[in-house]
């Protein structure tokens, strides 16, 4: 055990390596990532000295939304394996010391859940229906939405059942896709079924859950309409003021339930929210001490490149997250946002959840945009607490910028008619190895979304054989986090710096971002920096380097 992992309290200055499963690694030549491929690559994978890896969901599944569309949460897909692979996995993460955290999707389910299916089936006023939101509509002949509410994937968040005999029916709430129907949260029966679907992945062997739309499950009495701001643009899940379907307070008392059925099985299980919740103050009611243990901080990934806003969305989350006991997280990247490899290249980058694609002017400039994600990684990786990583980004994998229209599988791009890109440009399946078929993927070179063929250049075998590369970095940088305690420091900033860098101090190391345009003057004593090596006693633009 390191002395990170073997601690109860671990995940306070872990390194979360997160697998989006259908895109990590292909054992049988389908063109799709899958458990057996991902219990193939672990070995590999702890070579960076992560403590944990995060799976997104694996779970039966239509596919609708990559697997956020769960019909059974309590077996594996077939496209991704079995339940026998997922004990095997679990075994050899132990084996290397690493922990392993699952999605839990409690928002919504399938469509093809056999709970909504029953619920259907035995039509309106049933008990089975108020597990979920359906209403009759509004209007002559209820032909109207029961409320204005819109879907974060586009059009109406309320869908029409028609029954069997062809007559109109009342209409269902999806918050999401429309094979997305939303839990109804006040029924005690879905909290007993959650509470069981935790027992039953904990008696597996997981260490924790990283808990989708955090912030979605309950939705207030009366399902009042709302009008975002105009100024708001349709896939911000962080509105101000009160929305009747984000944030609302009841949503607090599900996650003490869980926190006591975590107790259960020992002090080092976790609970993890993705929760798009602005201000920080108010994320912080996710992780008060009977809650969750931690929840993604996407202010920090939302700053853009400048100095002063990186500065506050540290100070600010430190200074949320202590208010409440917990340790602050930090990500950059994950399976829904545009890769911060090629985000950073863009001035302003599109709002979370549009994506680029060929019709995107201009597109990231590719250079610029990898200079500064090594600088912001090696910035995020010397803060205290716990660290996300994004498979692909220890690559330097930028965003796929040209993929085909035809390629597009992201519900966001087809109900919004291409309007949107979405997120599939950033959920390529990762190059392993330059010379094989699919970049050693998959071994019949197959891959469910096309891989660009100059994606040879960022294959980890190619990146092991780099000096300066973007995989020695990361798993420098790691190894001296842990060597020297950063991830359970403290921040104390720097002064006597230009405005536009980010200068402090974490125990014995001092770490300084050049945020700006000019080259500045630097102590002795790098130990790490996120370009090629630094000649004569300065700092370029778009560099980070630590010092001891
Ligand atoms: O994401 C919900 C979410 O908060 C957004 O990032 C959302 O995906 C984006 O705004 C859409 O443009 C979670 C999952 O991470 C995401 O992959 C799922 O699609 C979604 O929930 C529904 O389960």
């Amino acid at each position: 055990m390191t002395d990170s992992t073997a601690k109860s309290d671990w995940w306070r200055s872990a390194v979360i390596y997160q697998i989006y499963p259908r895109s990590f690694a292909d054992s049988n030549g389908d063109g799709l990532g899958d458990l057996p491929g991902i219990s193939a690559r672990l070995p590999q994978l702890s070579e960076l000295l992560i403590d944990a890896v995060w799976l997104s969901p694996f779970y039966t599944s239509p596919q609708r939304d990559a697997g956020y569309d769960v019909a059974d949460y309590c077996d594996v897909d077939p496209v991704f394996g079995t339940l026998d692979d997922f004990d095997y996995l679990v075994a050899e993460a132990k084996r290397l010391d690493l922990r392993v955290i699952i999605d839990l999707v409690p928002n919504h389910t399938s469509s093809d859940h056999v709970w909504f299916r029953d619920a259907v089936a035995a039509g309106p006023g049933s008990p089975e229906r108020s597990h979920y939101l359906f209403r009759d509509g509004r209007g002559v002949d209820g032909t109207e939405p029961p409320n204005n509410w819109q879907s974060v994937f586009g059009g109406p968040a309320w869908t029409r059942l028609t029954g069997p005999d062809g007559t109109p029916e009342q209409w269902y709430l999806h918050l999401f896709d429309v094979s997305q129907p939303d839990l109804d949260w006040t029924d005690p029966w879905v909290h007993e079924q959650f509470h069981d679907i935790l027992r039953f992945w904990l008696r597996r062997g997981v260490d924790g859950f990283r808990v989708d739309v955090a912030h979605g499950l309950v939705k207030k009495v009366g399902l009042p309409d709302y009008s975002p701001p105009a100024d708001d643009d349709s896939a911000s899940m962080t509105a101000p003021g009160d929305v009747p379907y984000w944030a609302q307070p009841g949503v607090h008392k599900i996650y003490r339930e869980w926190h006591s059925v975590l107790a259960e099985f020992g002090p080092d299980r976790i609970l993890c929210a993705e929760a798009w919740v602005e201000p920080l103050s108010k994320l912080a009611d996710w992780v008060r001490p009977d809650e969750m243990q931690q929840a993604f901080n996407f202010r920090f990934l939302e700053a853009p490149w400048s100095a002063p806003a990186i500065r506050d969305a540290i100070a600010d989350s430190i200074e949320a997250f202590d208010t409440v006991g917990a340790a602050p997280t930090w990500v950059l990247s994950n399976h829904d946002v545009v890769r911060h490899a090629s985000r950073l290249g863009m001035n302003p980058p599109p709002p979370q959840g549009v994506g680029i694609g060929r019709g995107t002017e201009p597109k990231p400039d590719a250079a610029l945009g990898l200079r500064r994600a090594r600088a912001e990684t090696l910035l995020m990786l010397a803060l205290p607490g716990g660290a996300y990583l994004y498979q692909g980004e220890e690559l330097g994998l930028p965003e796929d910028t040209e993929l085909a229209d035809s390629a597009r599988q992201d519900p966001a791009f087809y109900r919004t008619h291409g309007a949107v890109y979405g997120r599939d440009g950033c959920r390529v399946p990762i190059p392993w190895e330059a010379d094989a078929p699919g970049f050693g993927f998959s071994p019949t070179g197959k891959s469910w979304l096309p891989q660009p063929a100059e994606w040879a250049r960022f294959a980890r075998d190619r990146q092991e054989a780099e000096p300066n590369g973007t995989l020695r970095m990361y798993r420098d940088a790691i190894a001296l986090r842990r060597d020297l305690k950063l991830g359970s420091g403290a921040v104390e900033w720097l002064t006597g710096y230009a405005d536009d860098i980010v200068a402090f101090r974490n125990g014995a190391v001092t770490i300084i971002s050049n945020v700006g345009e000019t080259r500045v003057a630097l102590p002795a004593g790098t130990i790490v920096q996120s370009s090629e090596p630094l000649s004569g006693r300065e700092l370029p633009p778009n560099v980070t380097a630590w010092l001891a």
